[in-house]
């Protein structure tokens, strides 16, 4: 019998590519390449299935140019990078990896918001440069997170993750808004009030974004939105880049409308808009917001376990789109 053939698209953990060449004819990508779109075609041609993160993204095109392909299985929880749509209606199963990163990225999170609120970065930077040569009143004075409100967009599993940690770790009134209300009991679990999303700009004193992208969430906080809230508010961004206006949100924090804000992802990541770079009270880290060991290897674990329930026993444990396995 000919076993299927996969392509894992980026380098990942070779514990996981054993595991997958226990079932699956595989090709990898050793040098880690990021495949642009007629070097992914070429190299998923004969492929039913295909190991994807975020920088691959898989539409109608690809689709067609692909008739192969069965399954994209994402090591990510977001999967903006796919039109689930045109994958439907070809026939293609899409899997993401939820659960498995979810408190890993609320941790995160909450280090950008403490990182972003006490000044970490900016102050080590000064450090490091040599400008330490005495104590003053008011040196790196940032706003205080214990018992602040903390206002969250996007109350999925990590939004909730988030709101547990600043609620019962650090004392926090914790309001939120999301496109659904949260069950009774999950509010009384996350001590979260929902609000209107006004009202949650003005009166938060640290703003945290975990709202999946989608053409609707675009620009979700612009020059409008950074304009309602208070000029000693932060904000964190660890949802996708495109969520902010990057370069209203630099022109924010240069003109301090805002006091600073922490962004582990970026419109047009891996670039970054040059002005936030040019601005001193912003955090900006890698998107690494699920980035441990551990937690990074279940995310692979959890995409090859879907390749293998889907192509070898019919049962992906994870689909986006489940309709298409039941066909
Ligand atoms: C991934 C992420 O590292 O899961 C997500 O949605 O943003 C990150 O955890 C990234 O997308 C690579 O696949």
């Amino acid at each position: 019998m000919t076993r299927p053939k996969i392509l894992v698209a980026r380098a990942i953990f070779p514990e996981t590519i054993e595991r997958l060449r226990a079932h699956f004819e595989v090709e990898t990508n050793p040098d880690d390449q990021v495949l642009d779109r007629a070097e992914l075609v070429r190299r998923l041609a004969g492929k039913q299935g295909a190991f994807t993160t975020g920088s691959e993204r898989i539409d109608a095109a690809l689709l067609d140019a692909c008739p192969d392909l069965r399954i994209c299985a994402n090591m990510a929880v977001g999967y903006n990078n796919f039109d689930v749509e045109a994958m439907t209606a070809r026939g293609v199963l899409a899997t993401n990896a939820p659960d498995v990163l979810t408190e890993t990225t609320a941790d995160f999170g909450f280090a950008l918001l403490m990182a972003t609120a006490r000044r970490v970065t900016e102050s080590e930077h000064f450090l490091r440069r040599g400008e330490w040569n005495r104590w003053s009143y008011d040196m790196f004075a940032g706003a205080e997170v214990h018992g602040s409100t903390l206002g969250i967009i996007g109350m999925g599993r990590i939004g909730q993750g988030v709101a547990r940690r600043g609620a019962h770790g650090f004392g926090m009134q914790v309001i939120y808004y999301n496109r659904s209300r949260l069950s009774p009991a999950l509010e009384a679990d996350c001590k979260a009030r929902y609000v209107s999303k006004e009202e949650l700009l003005r009166s938060a004193d640290h703003v945290v974004l975990v709202v999946p992208y989608s053409a609707e969430s675009h620009h979700t906080i612009g020059a409008a939105e950074l304009a309602l809230m208070k000029p000693t508010a932060t904000l964190v961004n660890i949802a996708r880049g495109g969520i902010v206006d990057d370069a209203a949100l630099a022109q924010a924090l240069r003109e301090r409308r805002i006091a600073a804000a922490g962004l582990d992802v970026f419109e047009g990541e891996p670039k970054v808009h040059p002005a936030l770079l040019e601005v001193p009270n912003v955090v900006l880290t890698p998107h690494i917001a699920s980035a441990t060991l551990a937690t990074r290897r279940a995310m692979a674990d959890l995409a090859a376990d879907n390749l293998i329930g889907y192509l070898v026993h019919g049962k992906p444990l994870t689909p986006l789109n489940p309709g298409v396995a039941a066909r």
